[in-house]
């Protein structure tokens, strides 16, 4: 007996090849032990001896009426937790205020540096709270949560912490990032190297051995950090056995992904200045495109991704929020579904396949979630819509019927 069976529903597993969106009509989804037992056509369940009747099957039968049942969404990069906001800092810029003035006032990245290091974890937490569940009233089953506004052992630390604890307060995965190389903080100021080496000699070593740190990420730009600079901090990580990540091409063309996918990246994200010619080194090192559209969007970008040439090559794409307090103040996953689709051209297909199955891989868990499929974790969002496109589809309108998170509601 399992312990529940959703049937009447149309399921897309958003498993690799088959139907688009491995999509079934007339589909059924047993859960037992907090994991997926059986996926398939209704009227290909199990018959129990004479008649075929599923409450034979389960404990418990729950009829969806017709309902969509895909994978819990994956937001495969945010930096969820920070203190404070720059709303201010916006109406200035509206009032037409440069960003050097502002950042002279001591506004942008810094900003958010100063008010995280004073936060307590607990305050951190409590902000950041909302926002999470913000995403889970959209379906979220795994977020991934980067530091980088504390830039000092402690504050980094903290930082890691409290997205720890965000996982325990809700039903939800929560991956960790070490983002410590995010930017040069005020106290390293004209020293980037030597903050590089603090890096990784002490903040790394440091998140590594409390545990904190499930990846590394640096931001590869000329307002972040060289590729030699981004390399001396993925070989301290290899050296510490955590998989690596890079925020590369996102305003500029440094080489960051052909840098990150040398290193066998698990994904290079934002990737607007990507040339044509490093999408091969993504293909073939397995890395992930991340698009992030809501920071094309709120920067006003004007240069596209090179999404047909990924697309071309086989290259996996993710979608996700890039949830920030700069350049992305955004919690909704289906208006970066949206997004994709409006600002990159993605299909609706490959901007679900971005925020479930790719996402899934992005984070290493490709085994665990991201698709509907015997053997995976119960992770599952009920929609009430008609088809998969309407996902991406509607603006500002949630049709979440409910989340099921390892099996239970
Ligand atoms: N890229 C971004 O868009 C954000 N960080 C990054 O590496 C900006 C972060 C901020 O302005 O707070
Ligand atoms: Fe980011």
């Amino acid at each position: 007996m399992w312990d529940a069976l959703y049937i009447d529903a149309a399921v897309a597993t958003m498993r690799d090849g088959g139907a688009p969106y491995g999509l079934i009509e007339n589909g059924a989804v047993a859960v037992e032990a907090g994991r997926i037992a059986w996926v398939g056509p209704q009227d290909g369940l199990p018959k129990s001896s004479d008649k075929p009747a599923p409450d034979k099957l389960a404990r418990h039968i729950v009829s969806l009426n017709g309902a969509l049942i895909t994978p819990g969404l994956i937001d495969c990069h945010t930096h969820l937790v920070f203190a404070s906001d720059r709303a201010g800092e916006f109406e200035a810029r509206l009032k037409g205020a440069s960003y050097e003035e502002i950042a002279h006032a001591g506004g942008g990245i810094n900003a958010t540096v100063r008010a995280t290091r004073s936060a307590s974890e607990d305050d951190l937490v409590e902000a950041a709270l909302p926002r999470l569940d913000a995403m889970i009233a959209e379906g979220v089953t795994t977020i991934e949560i980067k530091s980088g506004y504390g830039l000092n052992i402690d504050s980094e630390l903290k930082m890691l912490r409290a997205a720890r604890r965000l996982g325990d307060l809700r039903a939800v995965t929560v991956k960790t990032t070490l983002l410590a190389a995010h930017a040069v903080p005020p106290d390293y100021e004209g020293r980037a190297d030597d903050y590089i080496a603090h890096v990784c000699d002490d903040i790394m070593p440091a998140a590594h051995a409390e545990g904190l740190a499930d990846a590394v990420d640096g931001f590869c730009e000329g307002v972040g950090f060289s590729p030699a600079q981004i390399a001396r901090v993925f070989d301290k990580a290899k050296t510490l056995g955590l998989p690596v990540k890079l925020h590369a091409e996102q305003l500029s063309d440094l080489g960051g992904a052909r840098l990150a996918a040398g290193y066998g990246a698990l994904s290079a994200d934002h990737l607007e200045y990507l040339a044509d010619s490093d999408v091969p080194a993504l293909a073939s090192a397995g890395t992930v495109a991340v698009v992030l559209p809501g920071a094309f969007y709120y920067l006003r970008e004007t240069k596209l991704p090179p999404i047909d040439a990924l697309r071309a090559a086989g290259v996996p794409m993710a979608v996700a929020t890039d949830c920030n307090p700069g350049t992305s103040p955004m919690t909704s996953l289906l208006l970066a579904m949206n997004m994709a689709a409006t600002l990159f051209r993605l299909t609706p297909e490959e901007a679900l396949a971005g925020m479930t199955r790719h996402a899934a891989k992005a984070l290493g868990l490709e085994k665990d979630c991201g698709t509907i499929e015997a053997g995976k974790r119960a992770d599952l969002a009920v929609w009430n819509v008609d088809r998969p496109a309407a996902l991406s589809y509607f603006i500002g309108y949630n049709p979440l019927q409910k989340r099921i998170f390892a099996g239970q509601e």
